[in-house]
């Protein structure tokens, strides 16, 4: 595999300017110490991205758990109450300590790359992020020795406040929300400034790579709605333990309210989630169909879009509570309109496939994996967004299919796909593509069969949140597909893990820019060195390195000639 940018490159494009390295880096310590007090952006980003891999595995198995548990009818494997704690540690573990900090550990790692910056605004508070994050997730798995929580990820009042809990899990699921909402409101902040004011010379708004455009909106969403999140769980932590009275209907407090302030934050998160994931397919697609993005501002401004619409929305969550119809027809309105900055972004994806020369490597895999599946969640989303369809379906396994179909297809499809395609940058070698595609097509179909059929269990009247159910409901079979799909696609994913221990020692060696990328971390070695860049070029496009290609092949065609 050639490399773009052969040695002596750097004089071609740019004066180098050896000064600015060593002012800009100290040295730090090596071994645990380095990875313990490092505030190298890079470094931070594998910190995420290894500890939220971690909770994915633990996640997962909680997942497998439940499937087992729902694989045959009348199952004792899990009691009432642990089949619940299970269900809030995974919904929780997956939303908080998972996706969240994976799209924070590749923000950490690429919008500095890809800006030409050389680290974070705030390098300090970024490590600080990882820490808060860190300290969340172990408080929250700490509650495990104890009680752990059982009132699902959304913690619902009555359950989380009423007299019917028993113990403290749900003051350790309070504490998570704390912790790893200071994380993530710090790191939106850092990400904000970074993107503002550290871009190239050159980089103005309309040429920032599309995934530093995505989480831009992604920061702005965390900011305005984390708070509100972080504002509701401290009233309930009062309710519990300082006689308020804010969310129990007994002394006069309001459960409904609790609602409204969760899904305020709870439906700008769905999109925290995604829109990263929008981002990263906006990158790879143009890769491997070697051609430019199309529609590259329309793509920019609909993550801003969907950014503002997500937060006029989260009464769709409330269908079945009592909602005057205006407000009903609002927020029905409301929510199809999404479907319009996504259905651009949608098309304009398929436009860059289109006629492109496809290079068929495992992250345009998982990329199409995402465009397909994922947009099968959108249409289920629009479907329920019908508020008199959503009171047929509430609370049924169509709702868990429709949002496994968001989060599973739509955020981790696009997570793999950020794995393998940045993975060389990061680590100088390759993952392997036999075992890449092994385990895109072992997620593919597991995912299929899983969460596919669980539509139709829930048109027959399955119920969330049910631990187990009768012999004679009509079920079982869907029940035991959607668990093999389940174990099929676990280890479709194990496949992947496996693949980075192997690879990241014994992967194949490539130069800094084995895929022809169209964007700055492309520039430098890979893995960067502590300043990412010696030089940083000037940015004249959206695509600063196929510019650079075409003067370094015009350069030498020069020097031939010569
Ligand atoms: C990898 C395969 C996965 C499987 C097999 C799986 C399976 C399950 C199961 C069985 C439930 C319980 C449904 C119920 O009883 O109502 C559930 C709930 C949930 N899952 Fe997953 N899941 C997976 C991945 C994910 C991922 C990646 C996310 C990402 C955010 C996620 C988020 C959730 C949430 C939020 C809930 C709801 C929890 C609640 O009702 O409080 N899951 N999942
Ligand atoms: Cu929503």
């Amino acid at each position: 595999m050639a490399t773009a940018v052969p040695p002596g490159t750097h004089d071609v494009v740019a004066a180098p300017a050896p000064h600015v390295a060593a002012t800009a880096v100290t040295r730090a310590p090596r071994g645990w110490l380095g990875w313990l007090t490092t505030t190298d952006h890079k470094r931070i980003g594998v910190l995420y991205l290894v500890t939220a891999f971690a909770f994915f595995l633990i996640g997962g198995v909680e997942a497998l758990l439940m499937r087992t548990q729902l694989a045959t009818p009348s199952n004792t494997l899990l009691d009432p109450q642990h089949y619940n704690q299970i269900l809030t540690l995974h919904g929780t573990t997956m939303v908080f300590l998972v996706v969240m900090p994976l799209w924070a550990g590749f923000a950490n790692y690429f919008v500095p790359l890809q800006i030409g910056a050389r680290d974070m605004a705030f390098p300090r508070l970024n490590a600080f992020s990882y820490w808060m994050y860190l300290a969340g997730g172990l408080l929250f798995y700490g509650s495990v020795f104890f009680n752990a929580p059982e009132a699902g990820w959304t913690a619902y009042t009555p359950l989380s406040t009423g007299p019917y809990v028993p113990g403290n899990g749900t003051d350790a699921w309070i504490f998570l929300i704390h912790l790893t909402g200071v994380s993530s409101i710090i790191g939106a902040i850092n990400i904000t400034v970074t993107v503002a004011t550290m871009r190239a010379p050159g980089m103005g708004w309309g040429r920032l790579p599309l995934f530093c455009w995505s989480l831009l909106a992604q920061a702005i969403m965390v900011m305005l709605t984390l708070p509100v999140i972080a504002g509701a769980v401290t009233m309930m932590l009062t309710d519990r333990h300082f006689g308020t009275c804010f969310f129990s209907p007994e002394c006069g407090g309001s459960a409904l309210l609790y609602q409204h302030l969760f899904w305020f934050f709870g439906h700008p998160e769905v999109y925290i989630m995604i829109l990263p994931a929008f981002g990263i397919i906006s990158e790879v697609l143009p890769v491997f169909a070697r051609k430019p993005i199309f529609g590259y501002k329309a793509i920019a401004v609909s993550s801003v879009g969907i950014a503002f619409l997500s937060m006029l929305v989260w009464a769709h969550h409330m269908f079945a509570t009592p909602l005057t119809t205006v407000v009903l027809a609002f927020f029905m309105l409301s929510s199809m309109a999404i479907a319009v900055p996504t259905g651009v972004k949608i098309l304009n994806w398929l436009a860059t496939l289109f006629r492109g020369s496809i290079h068929m490597r495992t992250p345009l895999y998982f990329a199409a994996g995402f465009l397909v599946l994922f947009t099968l969640g959108g249409i289920t989303g629009v479907i329920i967004a019908i508020f008199p369809i959503d009171r047929q379906v509430h609370d049924t396994y169509f709702i868990v299919a429709h949002f496994h179909f968001v989060l599973v297809a739509g955020s981790v499809s696009a997570v793999m796909a950020a794995l393998y395609y940045w993975f060389p940058k990061m680590t100088g070698r390759m993952l392997s593509e036999s075992l890449g595609k092994l385990s895109f097509w072992m997620q593919f179909f597991g995912f299929l069969g899983t969460f596919l059929i669980q539509h139709s269990l829930g048109l027959s009247g399955m119920p969330r949140r049910i631990y187990t159910y009768g012999a004679d409901s009509g079920w079982q079979l869907e029940n035991l597909i959607s668990t093999v799909g389940a174990f099929v696609l676990g280890i479709g994913v194990l496949v992947t893990v496996l693949n980075v221990l192997w690879s990241v020692r014994h992967g194949r060696r490539v130069g800094s820019d084995p895929w022809k990328g169209n964007s700055l971390e492309w520039f430098t070695t890979s893995p960067p060195p502590p300043q990412n860049f010696d030089v940083i070029p000037p940015v004249r496009s959206i695509e600063p390195m196929r510019d650079i290609r075409a003067e370094i092949a015009a350069a030498t065609a020069a020097g031939e000639r010569t």
